[in-house]
């Protein structure tokens, strides 16, 4: 990789293990769901999701995808329970989105995508910040929401709405009192896994836990996402699209679900 990492032909995941071996390691993600090959696993607790809306910070264009950030010095907005033990703090919440409504999720059930991927990123208060947790097999916790095409989803809206600060690389504007529970399905059956941030440095850090419910989002919605850039103002305008990792190797590992 000649240059910063992406998802261009000649920067995006075929090319990351160049510059980050792990992306060929043991415990690598996304992966493909296969509903008939996940275990029902009574042991796995509810998931416990508690967010303030007074914690939501900012949202930030950091030219791979738009995340917003949230205020994580106590435990405020916190994940518990699910496959985890302990006490997980929200740090931010990000999308991944297609071209075209035919693709743009990470992970897939049974083969099939969804045109997005909603990840809820949550990290382990035994350690003792974010920085410290993304190198720890048990640092990090995921939470992954599809999105499929229904009808217009207000609360997704709210955080489209702020778009216009954020349509380059580098921009960020204050976005206040958001409830990022807005955004969960109204079940949170679940399937788990061990797995790895799906984007360089690509940590084996991070226990994913992907809802089985997707979330609505319209088609004019979808097209706002393919309204932001990879690109930075004054650079040759580039459209934030399809950036999504594909499915990685299980190398052996289990997907268990919460639910029968
Ligand atoms: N797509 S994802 O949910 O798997 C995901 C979630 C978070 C990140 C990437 C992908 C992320 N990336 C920033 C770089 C990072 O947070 O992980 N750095 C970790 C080490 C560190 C601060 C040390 N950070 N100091
Ligand atoms: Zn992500």
């Amino acid at each position: 990789m000649a240059h910063a990492w992406g998802y261009a032909a000649d920067n995006g995941p075929d090319k990351w293990s160049a510059s980050f071996p792990i992306a060929d390691g043991p415990r690598q993600s996304p992966v493909d769901i296969d509903p008939g090959q996940a275990a029902f696993d009574g042991s796995l607790q509810p998931l416990s999701l508690k967010y303030d809306p007074n914690t939501c910070l900012d949202i930030l264009n950091n030219g791979h995808s738009f995340q917003v950030t949230f205020l994580d010095d106590q435990d405020s907005s916190v994940l518990s329970g699910g496959p985890v033990s302990g006490v997980y703090r929200l740090k931010q919440f990000h999308f991944h989105w297609g071209a075209s409504d035919d693709r743009g999720s990470e992970h897939t059930v049974a083969g099939n995508k969804y045109p997005a991927e909603l990840h809820l990123v949550h990290w382990n208060t035994k350690y003792a910040d974010f920085g410290e947790a993304a190198g720890k097999a048990d640092g990090l916790a995921v939470v992954g929401v599809f999105l499929q095409i229904g009808n217009e989803n207000a609360s997704l809206q709210k955080v489209l709405d702020a778009f216009n600060a954020i349509k380059t690389k580098g921009k960020q504007t204050t976005f206040k009192g958001f409830d990022p529970a807005s955004l969960l399905p109204a079940r949170l059956d679940y399937w788990t896994y061990e797995g790895s941030l799906t984007t360089p440095p690509l940590l084996e850090s991070v226990t994913w836990i992907v809802c089985k419910d997707p979330i609505g989002v319209s088609p004019a919605q979808m097209a706002k996402f393919r309204s932001l850039l990879f690109s930075a103002e004054g650079e040759p305008e580039c459209r934030m699209v399809d950036n999504y990792r594909p499915p990685q190797p299980l190398k052996g590992r289990r997907v268990r679900a919460c639910f029968k």
